[in-house]
This record gives structure tokens, C-alpha cells and sequence, in this order.
């Protein structure tokens, strides 16, 4: 029987596979652990076929002791028949000829043959063995490949089963030839895609299990709510603004469109579109029509309900996308991918569809929930004004003369040198110690900024508010290097800031609030080490002639150990900074041989990061716990 394969047709066939021996990159883009999972996904792509067209609803996974891969569907099992092309069977046919697959049972969305679908021939080609086990017409039929491709058992019925027993069974093994880097795979990348398919196919259930010794686990994926349980779960971490979940969907001329949206309070936009279940990350026609659409109905609503002015100017898009989680997700049966890496959805036909199908929805949903329409409309109005509000707010922090000029002078003692390598900025708190450090300092070098007031806490305004902060404008004009994208190292105009505040519970607020914003809008000069913390002694020890400032009694007690036991000594607790007059300032705090600095280094707002969005941020849970946990870190501050 073996023989009979063996005609001319079998020779190009296995000439195919044979070329994809030799130049495995060109068909699965690299032998590493990328290209290793690519023919899971091949293979994964089939099954997940026949749950588009209809004819499966679970999927099962399984990575097997000897790192192979089973992949099981409960569809209608691969046809078994004669293929008229090729005069095998149709198994044989997708497993053996380059391309067969999607040229066959044609119709119908197809992820396989989509992004790279290359197909199961080329997992063949790859693979030391692989079998095929195909549950039709109560039979099991079985056909067996080894070393790239060859058919060792030509398919043959090996066994019985129940007549409502139908899929198709795949197990292969990857040649570690081929595979010199890992044959090994990774749960957690394939429970990632595995997941996200489960999103994107609602109602479809995916086992994933491992079943390698020490590795033993399974998991079940299926969503019924499909990809509004992806925006439930890309939100978790969030706060919606608004309770439910926005799941719309529609079809036009077999052009089918589903999208899910939440908006969150954050200020970013994460926006996902698939087509076909693939990951279209260049967007494309079916994203810029519910896109282009989002933007218009968000526009009329606001203008109908008369949230917006006549004088007003539309919202952008970029307005209706502030803090949008949005999925959507495309099935079409010719998909078009363009773009750099063949993740761009090209067929024009899509995008009218893609927004009358999103338009049509969501305009229902807005009509219906007044309150979420509301709380959704309110949130791009501000993110509109503060788009506005940051554009002219950093087009006077970028052109120096447009400042309030006299304002800023007013606050800041500048130093006459121009030499930021020897200048100084103190940031003070109060008018008070900020007028004893104008007289006590050394003004050829020490700029001071005195800061009255508590800081804006920049965690939890929006750049157009802390924009429109004086005092934080005064901080960037002085710094000189701008923020955000015209942000320039080279330009700063001093080598230390120093922030100098008192020894309690409102200073070390104050210094907390200045890092986060330190932090938030001028990371590069933190890591370029420039951010340090004076450190005003706690104590004053005089004895005979000496005056000796100490930090705090550790140090206190350090240094009375070291007096002869008769010395006479006066001790005081230092007064706050506001109560030093300008020597006594100069003397603790200022002069540059008698002071104390401490330099905020990298490692500071790296963990600086967590504390200031635990302390700063909206969430007041982790804030109290984290308070409760790390006491003595933030000083009793009273958030
Ligand atoms: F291709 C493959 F081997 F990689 C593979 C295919 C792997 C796995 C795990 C599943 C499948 C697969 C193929 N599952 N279900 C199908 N269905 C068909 O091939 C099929 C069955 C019937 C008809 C029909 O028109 O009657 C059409 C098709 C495409």
C-alpha cells in the first residue's frame, strides 16, 4: 500500500517540506522559543477555525512529558476523504502540501492562513513525528509523519467510537534539529494567547494543561461575556467611572464587528483590535471606523445635550480616548494584512461597517444611560480642556519671556553666577525661612526659591492643573530644561536643588509632594543625581567655645560620649527653619563646609515610585496599609 504514495506529485510534495527544512525562518520567522510556540499557534489556528465556522466548542491543549504537544477540537474532524487535487486524502493532503490548508472546505472566517498561516504542513515539515487522530462516523482514523514529514502509517482506521464522538486530535513533536535553541515550552506564553483567544471567541472553552513531571497544572479558559470580560480584565487595576461594561456588536455583509468598552479614571487610552483573532497592531480599517465613529457620536451627544457650547471646540479624538479600555474585534472572510508586520487590517470595505456598527450601538447606549452618558462626556470635556490648557501652559514654560516675569522674579532669588556647575537652588518652605535664606546665603552660588504653601500633588492632578500651579510653574521656569517632550537635561540651570524643609510632619509632606513631582516631570534630573535633601540639625551642643549642630540624638548621644565627663555642655532641640535667623540658617543648613546634604539617588524613586503612587494616588486602601506598614518611613505623614 506504502508504494502507491509514491508517485510524482509525493516527490514535489516532499520537495516542499523539504524546503522548509532548509529555511525554517521564512516560514515560522525564527527557530528560537518564538518560533518553537508558532507551531503551536499553526496548529491551534485549525481548530479554532472550525469553532468559527460553527462546529466546536472545546479545545484542548496539553504539553506531554516528552515536550510534544495534543492538540484536541470536538469539530468534524479533518475530511477524510479523497482530495481532488491531490488524490490523497485530505488529512494527508493539509499535512504534506505547502499551502493546502485554507485552499480547502473554503468560506468562512479563517484565522489559519491569516497573520503568518503557513499551515500544519510546515508544523509537519518541523517535527520529528507527528500524528493525526480524526473522531468521524464513529470511527477513529489515524495517520502517522516522522522526521520532517515522511508518512510512516498512512491513514487507516484504528479503532472505534461513538457515533457523536467527532474532532480531530493533533500531536506533534518539535525537532530539536531544527530547534536548537529550546524545545521547551512555556505555559505562561502559551496561557497568554491562550486566554486571549477565549476572549475573543466567547462561549468557546480552551483547556490548557501541562503535564510535564513538576509541572503538573490545567487551567480552563471560556468567557461568556467574551471580550467584555478582556476590558473587565485589562480595567481591574483601574477605576471605571462607570458601572458597566459597553458590548456592542453587529454584521453587514458577513463582515461581523463586536467591540467592548469601559472607560477608567487614568489618562491613558489602551486600545486593542483584532481580526480574526489576530492581534492587528497597526490597527487599520476596522479601528479607524470605531474610532472615527467614538469621536463623532461622543461629539453630537455632547452638542445635543448641550454639555458643549456653540463657542466650544470639538473633542478630539484623542479627548473621547482619554482613560478608554476598548477591544474590537473583527471576523472577515478575506482578511487583507498590510503594514510593516502584516498586523494592519487593510480591507476598506470594513471601516463604513465597523462605524455604523459601532455607532449605531453606542449612540443606543448613551440614549439609555444618561448618568454613564454623562460621566463619559464630562471626562473627555476635561481631557479636552486640559489637552488645551497644557498647550499653552507649555508654550510658556517653553518660551521664557512669556512668563509672568515679574511674578517669577518676585519669587526667585537667583544666583549671579551663570554657571549652573557651581549654582545652587534652595526650594524653601515659607516666606520666612525663605527670607533668612536670602540673607544668610552665599549669592554668588545659592539661588532660593521660597514656597509657600503646600505643593499641588501632581499624582492626582492632570499636567494642565499643575501647569496652572504658580508655584510649580515657577519651579519648571527656574530648572530651565522644560518637561515632558521638550524636556532638556543640558539646560538646567543649577547643579543642586536642594529642598529644605523642616523636620516634621508638614515638611517631610512638602518634600514628599516636590519628589513626586520631581519624580513625575523630571525623572532624568533625579537620575543624574542633582535632587538633594537638606538636613537642618535637630539639636545644638555648646561647650566652652564650640558650637556643634547634631541630626538627631543618635548623633547627639555619639558626640556627648565623646566630651570628658566634666565638660560643661548646653544642649537645646533645634528651632524650625522659620525661626532661624540668617546666620543660624547659613550656619545649619546652608554654608557648604558645615552642612548636611542628602542626595535623593535612583534607588530613592525607584521605591520613591510606589510610595508616591500608594500615598498620592486615588486608591486609599493600599495607601492606609502601606502608612500602617511603613510608619516610620514617611514620617507620621498625614495623608
Ligand atoms: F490542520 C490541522 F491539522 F492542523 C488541524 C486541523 C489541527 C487541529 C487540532 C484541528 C483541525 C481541524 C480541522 N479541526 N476541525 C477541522 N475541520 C475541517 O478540516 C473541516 C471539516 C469539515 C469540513 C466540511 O466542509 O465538511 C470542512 C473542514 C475545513
Amino acid at each position: 500500500m506504502k508504494e502507491e504514495h509514491y508517485d510524482a506529485s509525493d516527490i514535489q510534495v516532499l520537495e516542499g517540506l523539504e524546503a522548509v527544512r532548509k529555511r525554517p525562518g521564512m516560514y515560522i520567522g525564527s527557530t528560537s522559543g518564538r518560533g518553537l510556540h508558532h507551531l503551536v499557534w499553526e496548529i491551534v489556528d485549525n481548530a479554532i477555525d472550525e469553532a468559527l465556522a460553527g462546529y466546536c466548542d472545546d479545545i484542548e491543549v496539553i504539553i506531554n512529558p516528552d515536550n510534544s504537544v495534543t492538540v484536541k477540537d470536538d469539530g468534524r474532524g479533518i475530511p477524510v476523504g479523497i482530495h481532488k487535487k491531490t488524490g490523497l486524502s485530505t488529512v494527508e493532503t493539509v499535512y504534506t502540501v505547502l499551502h493546502a490548508g485554507g485552499k480547502f472546505g473554503g468560506g468562512g472566517y479563517k484565522v489559519s492562513g491569516g497573520l503568518h498561516g503557513v499551515g500544519a504542513s510546515v508544523v509537519n515539515a518541523l517535527s520529528s513525528w507527528v500524528e493525526v487522530k480524526v473522531y468521524q462516523d464513529s470511527k477513529i482514523h489515524q495517520i502517522r509523519f516522522e522526521n520532517g514529514g515522511h508518512t510512516v502509517e498512512p491513514l487507516a482506521v484504528v479503532g472505534e467510537c461513538s457515533p457523536d464522538r467527532t474532532g480531530t486530535t493533533v500531536t506533534f513533536k518539535p525537532d530539536p534539529e531544527i530547534f536548537t535553541e529550546t524545545t521547551e515550552f512555556d505555559y505562561e506564553t502559551l496561557k497568554t494567547r491562550i486566554r486571549e483567544l477565549a476572549f475573543l471567541n466567547k462561549g468557546l472553552r480552551i483547556i490548557l494543561c501541562d503535564d510535564r513531571p513538576n509541572m503538573q497544572q490545567k487551567e480552563e479558559f471560556v468567557y461568556e461575556g467574551g471580550i467584555s470580560a478582556y476590558v473587565e480584565l485589562l480595567n481591574k487595576n483601574k477605576t471605571p467611572i462607570h458601572e458597566d461594561i459597553i458590548h456592542l456588536e453587529g454584521k453587514e455583509d458577513d463582515i461581523q464587528i463586536e467591540v467592548a468598552l469601559q472607560y477608567n479614571s487614568s489618562y491613558t487610552a489602551n486600545v486593542y483590535s483584532f481580526a480574526n483573532n489576530i492581534n492587528t497592531h497597526e490597527g487599520g480599517t476596522h479601528e479607524d471606523g470605531v474610532k472615527q465613529a467614538l469621536t463623532r457620536i461622543i461629539n453630537n451627544y455632547a452638542r445635543n445635550s448641550k454639555m458643549l457650547k456653540d463657542n466650544d471646540e470639538n473633542l478630539s479624538g484623542e479627548d473621547v480616548r482619554e482613560g478608554l479600555t476598548m477591544i474590537i474585534s473583527c471576523k472577515i472572510s478575506d482578511p487583507q494584512f498590510e503594514g510593516q508586520t502584516k498586523t494592519k487590517l487593510g480591507n476598506s470595505e470594513v471601516k463604513k461597517i465597523a462605524s455604523n456598527v459601532f455607532s449605531e450601538g453606542f449612540e443606543r447606549f448613551l440614549m439609555e444611560n444618561p448618568q454613564d452618558a454623562k460621566l463619559i462626556v464630562e471626562k473627555c470635556m476635561t481631557a479636552s480642556r486640559a489637552r488645551l490648557a497644557a498647550k499653552k501652559a507649555r508654550e510658556m514654560t517653553r518660551r521664557k519671556g512669556d512668563l509672568d516675569v515679574t511674578n517669577f522674579y518676585g519669587k526667585l532669588a537667583d544666583c549671579k553666577s551663570k554657571d549652573a556647575s557651581v549654582s545652587e537652588i534652595f526650594l524653601v518652605e515659607g516666606d520666612s525661612a525663605g527670607g533668612s535664606a536670602i540673607k544668610g546665603r552665599d549669592g554668588m552660588t545659592q539661588a532660593i526659591l521660597p514656597l509657600r504653601g503646600k505643593i499641588l500633588n501632581v499624582e492626582k492632578a492632570r499636567l494642565d492643573r499643575a501647569l496652572s500651579n504658580e508655584e510649580i510653574r515657577t519651579i519648571i521656569t527656574a530648572f530651565g530644561t522644560g518637561i515632558g517632550e521638550d524636556f532638556d537635561l543640558s539646560k538646567l540651570r543649577y547643579d543642586k536643588i536642594i529642598i529644605m524643609t523642616d523636620a516634621d510632619v508638614d515638611g517631610s509632606h512638602i518634600r514628599v509632594l516636590l519628589l513626586t513631582l520631581f519624580y513625575r516631570f523630571f525623572k532624568p534630573i533625579v537620575e543624574a543625581g542633582h535632587v538633594y535633601a537638606a538636613q537642618p540639625p535637630l539639636f545644638v551642643i555648646k561647650h566652652g567655645k564650640t558650637i556643634k549642630y547634631v541630626l538627631d540624638e543618635k548623633e547627639r548621644d555619639e558626640y556627648l560620649a565623646t566630651l570628658s565627663p566634666n565638660t560643661k555642655y548646653d544642649i537645646a532641640r533645634m528651632k524650625g527653619l522659620g525661626e532661624m535667623d540668617a546666620e543660624e540658617l547659613n550656619e545649619t543648613t546652608m554654608d557648604i563646609n558645615k552642612r548636611i546634604l542628602r542626595q535623593i539617588t535612583v534607588d530613592d524613586t525607584m521605591a520613591a515610585d510606589e510610595v508616591f503612587s500608594k500615598l498620592m494616588g486615588e486608591e486609599v486602601e493600599p495607601r492606609r496599609e502601606f502608612i500602617e506598614q511603613n510608619a516610620t518611613y514617611v514620617e507620621n505623614l498625614d495623608v
